[in-house]
């Protein structure tokens, strides 16, 4: 699988459609528009009317036939898009046509965009901001990677890394020409100034709580609570299916159930879980400790109480957020301790309140963080590992224990800031990050 090989791909969704997109990027651009088109090579960026046809010349369709040549593309690569009806006949024969060009296969999954990388024309993080506004789905999710796209990320990451520089410009001096008249105060203060301001920005940006994160992969909500409290049946009504299994027997839920939901203009993992209780059952006990974790994790738990019961269990004390006090169509709402949001999930009364007050605990703890610098576990590996050279170099500087040292620690620092945009061309982080993205992207 050569580079120069000419990529294709249906770039638009799956079929039928009023029109589909098929995308081709390469040295043979032109060869396959003259043989096939037409019109032959269109005028470049000007949509042209055509016809295509196969090598026997069999029409395939009539459409519109768009040129855009290297290196002002997408890619970088002479690429020609193809309008065309969106019917799966179309498609397959279009395609068939097309990878029997001789040097033409079917594009990889995000292979456009790593072309678009490997041009120049895009960083990491403006590639990954690519994929992620194709998966969007919430507005939050849209903008945040529209800003990552539009160089949102690149912008901070170059700062850093160009201030990196010139931290160990400052450095190399020092090792290069040792006493040179000034104090080693002189020399290093400035120095350590500098790292100061870098480790302060640096421990800020990850002390985001994972908000970029979670508005991508979705926050969480556990709901939790002793046995037969209602939470399936909680998790059912507000997933509006019957995702979780309830009875009337207690320790029913052995397992942690997770249903996507939108609340709060956020992905939200709503999960139930087993209820909490001491356990011989061995299966019940890991439901139990499984419910626990995803307690622990949540950004968010629904503590159910069952209303019905005179006297609920007091069972193991979770942190809990919001308190819900179910099975008001039993007892009266009177009942409910101070805080307590009385529901029923039986009658739905309650559960609109409920909804709303999870939708708005969500939504601002996604604005409590104002353009998160890390949207992926992978930027926040990275950044952690260059805080932690960035602290090195400090020490090293600072007890003087040798300007070498800390030049190596702050060379490693700028590495990893590097990994993070794709600068240190790392293959297996490459491949990782492209292989995620859909096929014609
Ligand atoms: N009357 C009444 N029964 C409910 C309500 N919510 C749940 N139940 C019943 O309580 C029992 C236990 O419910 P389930 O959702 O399995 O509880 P879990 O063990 O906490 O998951 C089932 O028989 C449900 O039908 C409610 O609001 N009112
Ligand atoms: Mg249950």
């Amino acid at each position: 699988m050569s580079e120069r090989d000419t990529i294709c791909a249906l770039a638009s969704g799956q079929p039928p459609a009023a029109i589909c997109i098929l995308r081709l990027s390469g040295d043979r651009v032109w060869k396959i528009a003259g043989a096939l088109l037409e019109c032959g090579l269109p005028d470049p960026r000007h949509a042209t009317l055509t016809k295509f046809r196969d090598e026997d010349g069999n029409l395939i369709d009539e459409g519109l036939a768009l040129f855009m040549p290297g290196p002002h593309s997408y890619t970088g690569e002479d690429t020609l898009e193809l309008y065309l009806h969106g019917g799966p006949a179309v498609i397959k024969h279009s395609l068939e046509t097309l990878t029997r060009q001789p040097g033409v296969r079917l594009a990889e999954p995000g292979e456009f965009t790593r072309r678009a990388f490997e041009a120049g024309k895009l960083d990491l993080t403006e590639a990954e901001g690519v994929a992620d506004i194709i998966e969007a789905e919430t507005e939050a999710q849209k903008a945040q990677a529209l800003r990552q796209l539009t160089g949102g990320l690149t912008e901070t990451y170059d700062r850093w890394r160009a201030e990196l520089t010139g931290v160990l410009a400052l450095i190399e001096v020092m090792v290069d020409f040792p006493d040179e008249g000034d104090t080693p105060e002189d020399t290093v203060q400035p120095i350590l100034h500098k790292l100061d301001r870098l480790i302060a920005e640096l421990e800020e940006a990850l002390g985001d709580r994972g908000i970029g994160e979670k508005i991508r992969d979705g926050f969480r909500v556990a709901i939790v609570g002793p046995p037969n409290a209602g939470k399936s049946s909680l998790l059912n009504r507000i997933a509006r299916r019957e995702a979780a299994i309830v009875t009337d027997i207690a320790g029913t839920t052995r397992d942690v159930v997770e249903v996507r939901l939108v609340l709060g203009g956020q992905v939200v993992w709503l999960a139930d879980t087993a209820g909490l209780r001491e356990t011989s059952d061995v299966v019940e006990a890991e439901g139990v400790r499984r419910a626990q974790r995803a307690a622990e994790t949540a950004d968010l738990r629904i503590h159910v109480v069952d209303g019905a019961d005179p006297e609920p269990p007091a069972g193991p004390v979770l942190q809990q957020d919001i308190v819900v006090f179910n099975k008001v169509d039993l007892r009266p709402a009177i009942l409910a301790a101070d805080g307590e949001l009385p529901v029923s999930v039986r009658t739905g009364e309650g559960i609109d309140t409920l909804e709303s007050w999870i939708g708005s605990y969500i939504a601002e703890r996604a604005a409590s963080v104002e353009a998160p610098v890390i949207t992926r576990a992978r930027h926040r590996e990275k950044l952690a590992a260059g805080l932690g050279s960035l602290k090195a170099a400090r020490t090293a500087l600072a007890e003087n224990v040798g300007a070498e040292l800390a030049a190596e620690d702050v060379r490693m620092a700028l590495r990893q800031l590097g990994a993070v945009v794709g600068a240190v061309g790392v293959e297996d982080v490459l491949g990782a990050v492209f292989s995620q993205f859909c096929i014609g992207k």
